[in-house]
């Protein structure tokens, strides 16, 4: 389970940042609980799930997940005052459709990596057909979770939140980020195109940072609010996304593959198209600061109520895992 001292970001040892710590970690637990309870459950008036899959799903989804994306979903809808049970379910259906990416991600067919979360990737452990029914199975549980009354007893709100997830998880969000970022390798027959800077940042706009934009919306959809403030936290969400990746693409440079739980080195070896890679480090370390200084900004509007969203925009920027 995630350990609040390993979630800490590097550096910083003040009160704040310790009992930011604290709150991702009480996020991951309560995800990973509710989770393991909704998938023993299973889909809803359907049969059982056939066993070997419902273990896939279950190691591809429980452990050793930051729950980052939930906890901005926690963090949000506690501005408005959304019950926390709420929260947690569209939190738990964002972690299903983020583990199904990273499942589909690591198959052979993609970027065929042997690690995830510090132990072998699903198609590893079990088999490449049991991975793609996994990643399959927990993108559609994710749907089911989204339209269910525990999830807001406002069918209005539900729809909301299934058509926005859709979107951001879809062919003009994540799906069609990894696309672009396969064609950049150059792994189709037309051939890899060096992307210029706009043309990287609107690839992983889609690929990393359509479900942390949702993540930060998420909060102002299940209080079905839709003005200035959630304006505020879609801009938040677009910024920290874009941090996002550029700490993951510096990691890859310069992280520990036994704290990251994951191969390292493998951007520049496959190809990949980076800010890291197109601008070097350190234009892309001062990006970073410039990203996560007006993601605290955005959030002014909340004052004091938003310390800890503050704190998690710091935190992406100083991730070392
Ligand atoms: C296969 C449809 C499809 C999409 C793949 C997830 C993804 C899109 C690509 C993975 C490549 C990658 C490493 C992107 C960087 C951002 C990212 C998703 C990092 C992993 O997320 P974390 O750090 O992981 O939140 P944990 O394990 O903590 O949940």
């Amino acid at each position: 389970m995630n350990i609040v001292t390993s979630v800490q970001p590097e550096g910083q040892t003040t009160g704040n940042a310790r009992s930011f710590a604290a709150r991702l970690s009480e996020v991951a637990v309560e995800i990973d609980a509710l989770l393991s309870r909704l998938l023993d459950d299973g889909p809803r008036g359907a049969p059982a799930m056939p066993p070997r899959l419902l273990e896939a799903m279950r190691y591809a989804s429980l452990g050793q997940g930051k729950r980052f994306r939930p906890f901005l979903v926690v963090e949000t809808a506690a501005l408005f005052g959304v019950p926390r049970e709420n929260a947690l379910m569209a939190g738990a259906a964002l972690e299903c459709v983020h583990c199904y990416s990273l499942v589909h991600d690591d198959l052979p067919a993609m970027d065929d990596d042997e690690l995830r979360r510090g132990r072998p990737t699903v198609h590893r452990r079990f088999d490449e057909a049991t991975a793609i029914l996994a990643g399959d199975g927990l993108l559609t549980f994710a749907f089911d979770i989204l339209s269910r009354p525990e999830t807001s007893v406002d069918p209005a709100v539900r729809v909301k939140l299934v058509s926005s997830l859709a979107l951001a998880a879809g062919p003009g969000g994540m799906v069609g980020g990894q696309m672009l970022d396969l064609a950049a390798e150059g792994r189709f027959e037309e051939g890899g195109q060096r992307l210029d800077e706009a043309q990287i940042r609107r690839l992983q706009g889609m690929k990393t940072g359509a479900l942390i934009r949702f993540a930060a919306s998420a909060g102002a959809i299940l209080a079905d609010i839709d003005d200035e403030r959630s304006a505020a936290l879609r801009r938040y969400g677009a910024l920290i996304g874009e941090a996002f990746q550029i700490a993951d693409d510096l990691l890859d440079i310069d992280g520990e593959a036994a704290l990251l739980g994951k191969a390292v080195h493998k951007d520049a070896e496959a190809g990949k198209a980076t800010l890291v890679g197109l601008l070097g480090v350190e234009a892309a370390r001062k990006r970073l600061a410039s990203l996560t200084s007006e993601a605290r900004a955005a959030l002014e509007p909340f004052g004091a109520a938003a310390t800890s969203l503050k704190e998690a925009a710091e935190f992406v920027a100083n991730r070392r895992r």
